[in-house]
């Protein structure tokens, strides 16, 4: 399977595969292609977890409350690529989709979030593709959240390969907000603009909150075991 290597020994992941094949659930490459997913997302979440535990260690204080990560199931795959207007193929997957591995870093203040983003941005082998600051403009819904789309290394036994993986950090505020607006109307076939309109209010109302525990987290924490002040 692994076929193409060139001289710096980097494997590139469509060499893995044509192109233009059809994903296929069932077929082997599909298996493969995900394992590679998997094991980008487990150096990712080697990085991070190593990350909250050294600012936990040393700084006493943890600004992250929790870290998770999940692979884009093969319906969700499906659905994504059919709503963008893709072709079903294998080259639109890996290219087109940035969140086949998704890691989500839920922080307790909206400070922490652009710091921890920071810190992500500063490792020397992860490469930033790209940064959306949906906290500073939120999505029509009221979604807020902050998304790297990065890639990170893997050493394969015939080299070296880049993997994307899409990282969602956001502070305790957001993240619950998101999580019931993800039940109740993101992924929803119903139109109710009257849902919509009172999810999109909560959200000003969470972010209010979220503005007000950062300066009261400010004042208190400053004073004593605050990371990197
Ligand atoms: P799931 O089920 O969470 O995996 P683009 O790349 O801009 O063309 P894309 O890939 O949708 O579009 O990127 P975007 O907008 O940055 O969103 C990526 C993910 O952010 C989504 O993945 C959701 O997890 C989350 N998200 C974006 N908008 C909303 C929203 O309005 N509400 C909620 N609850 N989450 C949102 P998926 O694959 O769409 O969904």
């Amino acid at each position: 399977m692994i076929d193409i290597i060139n001289q710096n020994n980097l494997l590139s992941i469509n060499s893995l595969l044509n192109e233009n094949d059809m994903i296929n659930k069932d077929d082997d490459k599909f298996r493969k292609l995900m394992f590679l997913y998997k094991s980008a997302q487990r150096e990712l979440m080697t990085k991070l977890e190593i990350l909250k535990e050294e600012l936990n260690e040393f700084y006493s204080y943890t600004p992250i409350e929790e870290i998770t990560c999940r692979i884009k199931s093969y319906d969700s795959i499906i659905k994504k690529l059919n709503k963008k207007g893709y072709a079903l193929t294998y080259g639109n997957l890996i290219n087109n989709l940035n969140d086949v591995s998704g890691i989500r870093i839920v922080c307790n203040f909206k400070d922490d979030v652009y710091k921890i983003a920071e810190l992500i941005e500063s490792f020397q082998d992860v490469r930033i593709l790209e940064e959306r600051d949906y906290i500073k403009n939120p999505k029509k819904s009221g979604y807020r959240s902050f998304h790297l789309i990065v890639e990170v290394p893997v050493n394969f036994s015939r080299g070296i390969m880049f993997i994307r993986s899409e990282i969602q950090i956001r502070s305790l505020g957001m993240n619950f907000w998101s999580q019931l607006e993800h039940q109740i109307n993101y992924k929803s076939e119903n139109d109710n603009a009257s849902a919509k309109k009172r999810l999109m209010k909560y959200a000003n109302i969470i972010d209010e909150i979220d503005n007000k525990l950062s300066i009261l987290s400010d004042d208190e924490l400053k004073k004593s075991k605050r990371f990197l002040n």
